[in-house]
């Protein structure tokens, strides 16, 4: 056998083993021992029954997604399953870790599933914009019904073990020794003897299918789609499944899978999985991280609150501290009040509310921080406040502490320079509310020391965070590249866009909302108070909040808010104002089209990105990806905006630019140099863009 794939046989069940780790990926070198492993053992009168496993810390996790885009080298896991369902032994898939996509597909194969308690079940493939392509989307149907596999393949979202024998997908699910009680259960099942169905042939769960309420539940789920293909494809695959015959269902699978495995969607999607696994690397070998166990939060408001409960919900100690009992008690009654919102909602249940509620340990008093292994600052956006922060950590943090602040935009080198130990002092990023918003940026100051920074990156993983190492600038890399994707947009209305046309070629793209809705919903008095601190204004929207207009927690912003309510309406006055302070400045407003928005708000976008990386402040460019899909709402199905620029043209961008840059002399439409070296070669990493 294989290193991939081995044999054994205990008392005449066989027992195929795959060891590929880290995830037991289905790539070529396991299918192929796999397939001759299966064929042998279906033909072998010593081996009454099958049991497929896995070594390693997972059941298998998939194809292997390296391999999309390339040729296609045989046998494919559809062969596989095949084949295995020519078998006329009983066959057993032993599951433990996470049976995803392919993985789950190959245990569809076998006519019973084993599965550790602990084990987790899906079909994730839409996360990669495609759809399972080995014959889940006909298969789970027939065990789970049509309903339950609908929700399963167009989320994507793995089920537990549990789940999973209450919907008919497992067997069994055992608490201790998996492997010796999948031997036990398939010797069983060839001594109890056939005939053994192959799940292809089982359709009584379809049969019961109500076919209007699975049209009602996939048109629904549609809504979410948001220009992506997959979830439309999945549905789509699901109903044949209940329509068409099996043979023809699994073809028609087969063409919606080589179709999106191709698209562009797909290959952003794949992009920002590989991203987002690539950000979390620290360059420098065996870094010795330190232990991280009790967390310090100083600060108990907005932020505060929800970068402690991040860091609760991650299972560690916090210590939150404030500058009054007042201030103290009043951010732990936020911090319970959301998690009894979360259990009321059921998202969380009532014993981890209590053991999470168990983790805090409030005070008013610095030295309770002393024991802390990390201190965030999430005080007032001040210099001078953070100064005094890390002037007082300095004398009472424990010898390798790590010291973090939270600022959105001042100069981290500055902080690191007000203590005497800048080596462990670096940036955390988070994003509001931060027990939700999944990306971190992890600001690495010059003397941040690189164990420290690996340590930050391991432990944003264990709280659940996307984290993108980024350098010291204005901003970092999101809020400087927003800075730029925003600095038309009152130009755009001065001469002749509407909030809601601008609002609208952002969705149209594929963004959760636009801009003008996006400040409503922030709040324009944040944008407000930041202009009047550097001196800047902003005519329209600098009038709004002088008429006290901040957006939808007034009811007016942009738009109007009917009580309550958060859909935007378009609002006569603002665009009366709009024409106004047009007619103020002489300005002829003319009709503007949604590309040419796109134009003067994503290029620059794109354009600022391409200075960041030039600059060295992000590292990667698919970094920069990774920030903007999970801090800022880019569509997954456009890879964020590097991977995006590629898909657009970077010769058309730069072009684009140029036009505006001589229409409108704006800084911000200079075509990068970076952004010139990507046109021409094709890749940011050989214009230059990977260090
Ligand atoms: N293929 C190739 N590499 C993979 C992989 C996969 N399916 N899954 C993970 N890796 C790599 C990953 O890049 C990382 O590499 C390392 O393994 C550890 O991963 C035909 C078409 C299983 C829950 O979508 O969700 O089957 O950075 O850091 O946090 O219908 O990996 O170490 O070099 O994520 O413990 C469907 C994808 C594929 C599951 C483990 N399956 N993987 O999480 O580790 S398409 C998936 C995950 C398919 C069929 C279709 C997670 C995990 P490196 P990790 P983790």
């Amino acid at each position: 056998m294989s290193s991939s794939v081995n044999v054994a046989n205990e008392n005449g069940v066989a027992i195929v083993i795959i060891d590929n780790p880290p995830v037991n990926a289905l790539s070529f070198h396991v299918r192929k021992p796999l397939y001759e492993a299966l064929a042998a053992l279906r033909d072998d009168p010593g081996a009454k029954a099958i049991v497929i496993a896995c070594a390693g810390r997972t059941f298998v996790a998939g194809a292997d997604i390296t391999e999309f885009g390339k040729p296609v080298e045989q046998p494919e896991l559809r062969a596989i399953i095949a084949l295995l369902e020519t078998v006329p032994k009983p066959t057993v898939a032993a599951i433990h870790g996470t049976a995803l996509g392919g993985g789950l597909e190959l245990a569809l194969g076998c006519h019973f599933r084993v599965a550790d308690r602990g084990a987790k079940l899906g079909l994730p493939e839409v996360k990669l914009g495609l759809l399972p392509g080995g014959g889940g989307t006909v298969r789970l149907p027939r065990l789970v019904g049509a309903a339950k596999a609908l929700g399963m393949i167009v989320s994507g979202t793995p089920i537990s073990a549990g789940e999973a024998k209450a919907a008919g997908l497992v067997d069994a699910v055992v608490d201790s020794d998996l492997l010796a009680e999948a031997i036990r259960f398939a010797g069983e099942m060839a001594d109890r003897g056939g005939p053994f169905v192959p799940v292809r042939d089982r359709n009584n769960r379809l049969a019961e299918t109500d076919l209007s309420a699975f049209d009602a539940q996939a048109a629904e789920l549609a809504k979410k789609a948001r220009g992506l293909d997959a979830p439309r494809a999945c549905a789509e695959a699901v109903r044949n499944a209940i329509t068409l015959p099996f043979d023809e269902a699994l073809a028609a699978e087969r063409q919606l899978f080589l179709k999106l495995v191709s698209g562009d969607q797909s290959r952003a999607q794949r992009h920002l999985f590989f991203a987002e696994r690539e950000a979390a690397k620290i360059p420098g070998k065996d870094l010795q991280k330190r232990t991280v166990s009790r967390v310090g939060i100083i600060g108990a408001g907005t932020m505060g609150g929800g970068i402690a409960m991040a860091f609760a919900n991650g299972g560690l100690q916090v210590t939150l501290l404030e500058t009054s009992d007042e201030a103290l008690r009043r951010g732990l009654a936020t911090i319970e009040k959301n998690y009894i919102v979360s259990v009321s909602r059921g998202s969380l249940t009532e014993e981890a509310k209590r053991q999470r509620l168990g983790l805090f340990k409030g005070s008013t008093d610095y030295t309770d921080l002393a024991d802390c292994d990390l201190i965030v600052e999430a005080v007032f956006e001040d210099m001078a406040v953070k100064k005094e922060v890390f002037g007082k950590l300095g004398a009472i943090a424990k010898p390798g502490a790590i010291l973090a602040t939270n600022t959105s935009y001042l100069d981290v080198d500055e902080i690191a320079a007000s203590t005497s130990r800048p080596q462990d002092l670096l940036g955390m990023h988070f994003f509001s509310p931060a027990n939700v918003m999944k990306l971190l940026e992890i600001v690495r100051a010059e003397k941040t020391a690189p164990e420290v920074l690996a340590t930050v990156t391991d432990l944003a993983r264990r709280i659940g965070k996307v984290a993108v190492v980024v350098g010291v600038c204005h901003g970092f890399v999101g809020n400087r590249m927003l800075s730029a994707r925003g600095s038309e947009n009152e130009f755009l209305l001065l001469e002749g866009a509407t909030p809601g046309e601008v609002d609208k070629a952002f969705t149209d793209f594929g963004w959760p909302m636009g801009p003008f809705q996006m400040g409503d919903l922030a709040g324009l008095d944040i944008g407000w108070r930041n202009r009047k601190a550097r001196g800047q204004t902003a005519v329209i929207a600098d009038t709004l909040c002088e008429q006290g207009h901040f957006g939808q927690k007034t009811g007016r912003g942009w738009y109007r808010y009917e009580a309550g309510a958060r859909e935007p309406v378009a609002d006569p006055e603002v665009e009366a104002l709009i024409r106004a302070k047009a007619a103020e400045r002489g300005i002829a407003r003319r009709e503007i089209g949604a590309e040419e928005i796109i134009e003067r708000t994503l290029y620059p976008l794109v354009n600022e990105g391409a200075k960041i990386l030039e600059e060295g402040v992000a590292g990667r460019a698919s970094d920069i990806d990774v920030v903007w899909v999970n801090g800022y709402g880019f569509p997954i199905g456009k890879g964020g905006p590097m991977f995006w620029a590629g898909l657009a043209g970077a010769g058309n961008i730069v072009e684009r630019l140029e036009h505006w840059h001589r229409q409108t002399g704006r800084a911000i439409f200079e075509p990068a140099a970076m952004l010139r070296r990507f046109a021409e070669t094709g890749s940011w990493e050989s214009a230059g863009g990977a260090r």
